[in-house]
This record gives structure tokens, sequence and C-alpha cells, in this order.
């Protein structure tokens, strides 16, 4: 099978290029910036001091400065919520550690690699979990210092990393994860770790700091040049992209900000409608920040990937928000300046024009869960991981043990595993005489049942407790049993076959993605939902706000009555199917649609 992409083409684009522009004032939010701004540019490129941190055995955390820094390594210092409080009655300081999150562009990892992760998680993890996240990578939680080096060099002998997937960088690349199911998915996936590679930061801080190679020092002269792309003080905020295959929209584009839709012609991929500007976080009380859909720049060429992903890249860095992080990510940049003026910018620095967008559509959002076949013979197994949390919950039982499932599958697996951005997993590239045995696995260690709902697979949260820092409500520990009320709600109604694009996320930073959910559960405080409806099936819109600072159980009432509703009151489609709950809310006034985010979300 060839890919389209020609070597010559990427080593042409990939080559680095002239990187600063003229800047009109006008387009760049004056006043003191950020502290962030501060600690990004006095790092020495993502030095800071975090090597003496390590060394300093006498505090399990880091410097205030090093706290921030260390997330472009791909880390979070946390601490356990659940004994927090507890510790400081004895007077000990938080036990802090750090998550560390993987960069793995698309979510493709060797069982090779697999087995690396599962063994560290095994050893040096204090939940002894392996999280997979609604980004296609993996986390590790509760890692303490002594082991952080330990953890990067384990990555790196398997030939992973963890360098920019947090921090004011461009993050994981994601991709639609179904590769062997058409070329145009091998080829998307092709993009999607050209583009991750081709944004990285190219400081060397990473491979100094952690895999002990030689410290290069950065001169007056030099300095210039070590970040063609990022710039010396990276970007204003993170900045996310995906490469996405209609119809599914597996991805959520609009949770992304800059995002490339695959159109093809005879089978082969031509080309990229460009979405810019999605991102679904907000702050409760603060109207001034707001979920938003991305929008449409037009189409380009192929071969004009890598200079649009650049061009978007840099506008955002010279335009966005310096001086308040809050409304610092390129959603925020494209309302103030102007879709046009933006879109402009990017033609002139990518030398690119764009043209009409191809029509294409999105109809669905959810992994299908089960086996498909490729179109290389072999075939995929997408395994359900409720909340994506792969731990063994029971010593004995082994099918409560998913965790040492996926390692035993690993172990006689010849293909690869493909996370998705649903928080499953696929055991990708089955040979048909291996499909029995992997499948036995799959069920002996609880990662493959039958009695699974639709509905409990249409559901998803976000970690939040005990991990999440900014936790407000619970999400990933409630979400299960709080599925279970629903699938009841469904049945009473003679719905059980059907479901409901349900999420929760415990704040309103939206890491499970409640802003593209038919129902949207955000949290506010303890046991204290905002109850969002609307979403559809495509992720293509933006659900309201229904009620405020509801229970769980007044929102499980809430749910019965609409339901009831919407089991009665429902009209067939134009295609003949019944109508979706995200619709039908919208179609009889229980909430009105979201169509400009900025304008109509807080009416
Ligand atoms: Fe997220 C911060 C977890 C996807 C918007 N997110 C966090 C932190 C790191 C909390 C923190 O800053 O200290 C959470 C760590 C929890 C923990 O203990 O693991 C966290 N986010 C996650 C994950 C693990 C949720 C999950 O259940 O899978 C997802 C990891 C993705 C990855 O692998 O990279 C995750 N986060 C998202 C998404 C969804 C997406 O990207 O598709 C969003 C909304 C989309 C967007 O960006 O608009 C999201 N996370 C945020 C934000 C709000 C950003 C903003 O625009 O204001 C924060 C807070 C921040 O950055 O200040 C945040
Ligand atoms: Fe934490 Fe909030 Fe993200 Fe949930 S949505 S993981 S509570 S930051």
């Amino acid at each position: 099978m060839t890919l389209l992409i020609d070597k010559e083409i990427v080593e042409k684009e990939t080559s680095k290029t002239a990187t600063t522009y003229p800047i009109d004032p006008a387009m760049v939010v004056q006043g003191k910036h950020a502290d962030n701004e501060r600690l990004k540019i006095e790092s020495d490129f993502l030095r800071g001091t975090i090597a003496d941190d390590l060394n300093d055995r006498i505090t399990g955390g880091f410097t205030p400065d090093n706290f921030q820094l260390i997330r472009v390594h791909g880390m979070y210092q946390q601490d356990d919520r659940d004994i927090r409080a507890e510790r400081q009655k004895q007077k000990l300081e938080p036990l802090h550690n750090v998550m560390l999150r993987a960069r793995m562009p698309g979510g493709v990892i060797t069982p090779k690699q697999w087995l690396a992760i599962d063994k560290f998680a095994q050893e040096h993890t204090s939940y002894g979990s392996i999280r997979l996240t609604t980004r296609q990578t993996f986390q590790f939680h509760g890692v303490l210092k002594p082991d952080i080096k330990l953890m990067h060099q384990t990555l790196h002998s398997v030939g992973l990393d963890s360098l920019a997937t947090a921090g004011d960088v461009n993050r994981n690349v994601l991709c639609t994860p179904n590769p062997i199911e058409s070329e145009i998915h091998q080829q998307a996936y092709a993009w999607a770790k050209k583009i991750s590679e081709h944004l990285l930061p190219q400081s060397r801080a990473y491979a100094e700091i952690w895999l002990d190679e030689e410290k290069l020092e950065t001169t007056e002269a030099s300095k210039d040049s070590v970040e063609p792309i990022l710039g010396a003080s990276y970007l204003p905020r993170k900045f996310k992209t995906t490469v996405v295959v209609p119809p599914q929209n597996d991805i959520d584009v609009h949770a992304n900000d800059l995002n490339f839709v695959a159109i093809s012609k005879n089978g082969q991929l031509v080309g990229f409608n460009v979405l810019v500007g999605g991102g679904l976080a907000m702050t409760h009380g603060d109207q001034l920040t707001y979920p938003r859909r991305a929008d449409d720049f037009g189409f380009i060429k192929v071969d004009d990937t890598i200079a649009i992903a650049e061009a978007v890249v840099t506008t955002q860095r010279d335009w966005g928000n310096r001086v308040n992080r809050k409304n610092a990510k390129t959603k925020y940049t494209l309302d103030r300046v102007g879709i046009d003026a933006f879109k402009t910018e990017v033609e002139k620095r990518a030398g690119v024009t764009f043209a009409e967008s191809k029509p294409y559509e999105f109809t669905e959002r959810g992994d299908r869960i089960g086996w498909v076949a490729g179109i290389d013979g072999k075939y995929h197994l997408t395994l359900f991981i409720e909340n994506g949390r792969l731990l063994d919950y029971s010593e004995n039982d082994h099918a409560k043990q998913l965790k040492t499932g996926v390692a035993q599958i690993a172990k006689i697996h010849h293909g690869d595993f493909r996370m998705t951005a649903n928080q499953n997993l696929i055991i990708a590239g089955v040979a048909e005489q291996d499909k029995a045995k992997i499948e036995t696995l799959a069920r002996q260690y609880g990662l493959l049942k039958d009695d699974v709902s639709l509905q409990r697979t249409s559901s998803m949260a976000c970690v939040a407790f005990p991990t999440c820092p900014l936790a407000m409500a619970e999400a990933e520990r409630f979400l299960p049993s709080f599925v279970t009320q629903v699938e009841g709600l469904l049945t009473k109604n003679n719905l059980s076959d059907e479901a409901i694009i349900l999420r929760v996320t415990g704040c309103p930073n939206g890491c499970g993605r409640a802003m593209l959910a038919e129902v949207g559960l955000v949290g506010k405080g303890p046991d204290r939902y905002n109850l969002y409806l609307g979403g559809n099936k495509g992720g293509t819109r933006i659900p309201k706000i229904y009620q405020e600072n509801l229970t769980s159980a007044a929102i499980l009432t809430e749910l019965d009555s609409l339901i009831a509703r919407w089991s009665t009151e429902r009209e067939a489609t134009v295609n003949g199917e019944k109508e979706a709950f995200g619709d039908f809310v919208i179609r009889v006034g229980i909430v009105s649609e979201v169509k400009v985010s900025k304008r109509d979300f807080y009416d």
C-alpha cells in the first residue's frame, strides 16, 4: 500500500522556515503580560531549574515556576485529594506526585511499548493504573519524584516520549483511529504524525533533563533559531490539532484549535478542509469565556498541509492574547480579530489560498465496539474501557483484571493498539487465525462483555477526583452508577436499544467534552452540576444550559420526564430514523439551539 505522503514534499515542508512576520499592533492585545509569559521566556527554552528540583528530596514537589514548566515535558504536579485534609491535619505537606501524559499521535502503541508502560504503572505508580484519555493517549497517575527520571527513560527505551502533551504548545495530534479501514485512514494517520513532529518544541531541554543528553548552551546568537515555529515564549495557550476522516467525528473536531478534515476522491486523499478555532472550556459565571465551534476556512491540497498547520500556529502565536490567559486560545483570537483577518494572515504566511470547502458530513462519534474487518485482510477489536481506566479491580477475579488482561493480549498480539478519543482501546491488525485467542483473553479479563448497553458505551467522564486539582464535582467515579440509572429510565420508556450521548465533567474546563454532548453535566460543587441539553450525534452542535446547580438526584428527575416525553413525542427524521434526544429537545423548545456560540450560548 502506498502512502500519498511524498518523501520529498515532507522534507521540503519540514525544513526550518523563517518565522518572523511583521505584526500589526491592532491584532495584539496590549497590556501587562500574564506571569506564565515571564516564566516561559526566563526558562531558557523549557529548562528552568527542573533538574535542581529533581535533586531536592526535602519536598516531593516542584517550585512554582517549574510546577508550570514540567507541563511542556508532559507532567502535572498533583496530590491525592482524598487524603489532602488528613495530611494537613497531621501537618504533612500534600503527598506530591506527578501525572504523566504520553505523546502518541493517533493513539498508536505497539505491544512491546504497552508491556513497558504496563510494568511501569504496576511498579512505580501509586494507583497502579493506566488511564486512557479523551485525546488518544494514556496517563500514569501518582509517580513520586525519585521515579520521574526512570519513567522518562523507560518511555524512551521503547521509543515513546511525553514532550508537548501539556503546556502552551501543540498537544498530542488526534486522528480517526481505525487506520486500516481504508487507505484514507492510513494516510490521515501519517499526516497526524507528521504534523505532531513538525510542531514539536525543538529545544533540547527534554533530552538533557530526562535522558541525560549533553547540555547545549543557548547563546545570544543561537537564541533566535532554537524554536523557529513556537518562538522563545511558545504559544499564548494550549493548542490542539486533529486529522479526521468523515463521516466519523470520533475525535470531536469542535474541541480543537485546528482540524484537517480528510477529503478523498476515488479512494485517494486529495486534501483537507481546514477548520480553525474550536474549544470547549469556560469558567462558571464569566461570560467572556464560552465553548466555540471551529470555523471552516476552506479546502487545501495535501501538499499544503504542513505549511497551513505552521501558519495557523504562528498566527495564533503572534496574535493570541498573552495578557489574559482566560481569553488566550485561538477561539478567542478569531472572535477578537475576525475570521477573515485571521484566515488572510494564514494564507499570507503559508503562501496558500484556501479553495471553497468540499462537501462532507459528520454523522457519528462513537467507537464501533467489537470486531471490524480492515482492507488489509486483518481484523480490529475495539474494547469498551469504562472511563478509560485500566486497573486490576480484584486480586483474584480475572474478570476484573482489566490492566492484566491488556498485558496478556500484548504478549501474544502481532499488530498494534490504538487508543480512541472516546477513552477506548482497539486491538488492531489481528490475523484471522489469532482472532479467537485474542477474543478469549478479552472476555476472560472482563474487557469484552455482551451485556454492556449502548447507553454505557455512549457515556464518558473526565478524571476529576481524586487526582485532578481543578475538580469541583465527581465525574469518573460518579459516571458508572449514574449510567445505570439512565439505563433504567430508557428501559422504563421502551428505549433500551437507544442511547443519548451523555458526558460528565467535574468542572467547566470540559475535559470530558460535555459541551458537545446531547446531555452534558458540568460540575459546580460536591454533587452539584449544571445540566446542558441539545448537542447532536455528529458533534457539530454545542448544548445549552437547561438548569443550574442540580444534585444528581434532581438531574435524574429531570431526565425521567424528558426521556418520557422523548419516547412519546419524537418524530421520524427525513431518512426514516427516529429523532435523537438532542434534536428533540430543541425541536419542542425545551432549550433553544446554540448557533453562534458566543452570542446565543448565554442568551
Ligand atoms: Fe483537560 C486541565 C485531564 C482533555 C480542557 N485536564 C486538565 C488537568 C491537567 C488539570 C490541571 O490543569 O491540573 C486534568 C488532569 C486530571 C487528571 O488527574 O488526570 C485534565 N483533560 C484531561 C483528560 C485526562 C480527561 C480525560 O478524562 O481523559 C484529557 C487528557 C487529554 C490528553 O490526553 O491530552 C483532557 N481537557 C481535555 C479536553 C477535551 C479534548 O481536548 O478533546 C478539553 C476541552 C477542549 C478544550 O481544550 O477546549 C480540556 N483541561 C482543559 C482545560 C481548559 C482549557 C481552556 O481552554 O481553558 C484545563 C485547565 C487549563 O488548561 O487551565 C484542563
Ligand atoms: Fe479536572 Fe475539570 Fe478537566 Fe475534569 S474537566 S479533568 S475536573 S480540569
